[in-house]
């Protein structure tokens, strides 16, 4: 995944046509891009082939099942054509390590989430969580930039493994704070893909992320 824009789109839409169309659009102004299971469900498993011919695609299923089943799932996923994965890290060391294994290293865990109900049983056993990712060797992890103070604090945990941070835009966190507080790239769905035009939207969020470093 390259490092230039420092941003991750979030495809969350629900048409496959639409999801393209946006790719296309935005890609100069993007890293990756981000897809979860609202895009893959609407749109089926292939989008992972089409958008990954223009962009790097992470497959963000957060999953959380035992290490087969995780590893199942992962093989599926990258043999579609995904440059890394999005896992949980509750489910424990070994079902971590089965998705770090089937990616090849590239797995980002989830530590503590950046919604208001993230603080109550992710954001206590967070710290847990990054150095559980570190010791499985996972590629990085994912950190609030709705809460920049705890991305500092998780950075402190994981030296140089990568963070990347969703919250900006319509959760009301900010791309300079996150960035600067130490996430490598910033995550970044609604305020791009419902912006009037997505393009402007993400080359604004893009300079914005490269002035603040
Ligand atoms: O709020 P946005 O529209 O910018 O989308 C945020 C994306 O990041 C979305 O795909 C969601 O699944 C993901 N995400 C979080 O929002 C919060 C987390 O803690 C982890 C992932």
């Amino acid at each position: 995944m390259q490092k230039k824009n420092r941003v991750i789109l979030a495809l969350d839409v629900t048409s496959g046509a639409d999801a393209v169309k946006i790719v296309e659009a935005v890609k100069d102004h993007v890293d990756a891009v981000k897809i979860n299971w609202p895009l893959i469900l609407a749109a089926g498993p292939d989008i992972i082939r089409q958008i990954s011919r223009h962009r790097d695609v992470i497959c963000d299923m957060k999953i959380a099942d035992i290490p087969y089943i995780n590893g199942l799932i992962v093989n599926q996923a990258m043999s579609r054509g995904a440059s890394a994965v999005i896992c949980h890290g509750f489910t424990g060391e070994d079902s971590v390590k089965a998705c770090v294994d089937a990616a090849k290293g590239q797995a980002f865990v989830v530590t503590e989430m950046s919604h208001p109900g993230g603080k109550q049983f992710t954001a206590p056993v967070a710290d847990k969580l990054a150095a559980l990712a570190k010791g499985a060797g996972a590629r990085g992890i994912v950190a609030p930039a709705t809460r920049p103070e705890r991305i500092a604090d998780l950075r402190k945990l994981i030296g140089d493994l990568e963070i990347i941070s969703p919250g900006v835009g319509a959760q009301g966190g900010k791309a300079t704070d996150a960035l600067r507080a130490g996430a490598d790239y910033i995550i970044v769905g609604r305020a791009i893909y419902e912006a009037k035009d997505p393009k402007d939207a993400a080359r604004a969020l893009s300079e914005e992320a490269r002035q603040s470093l």
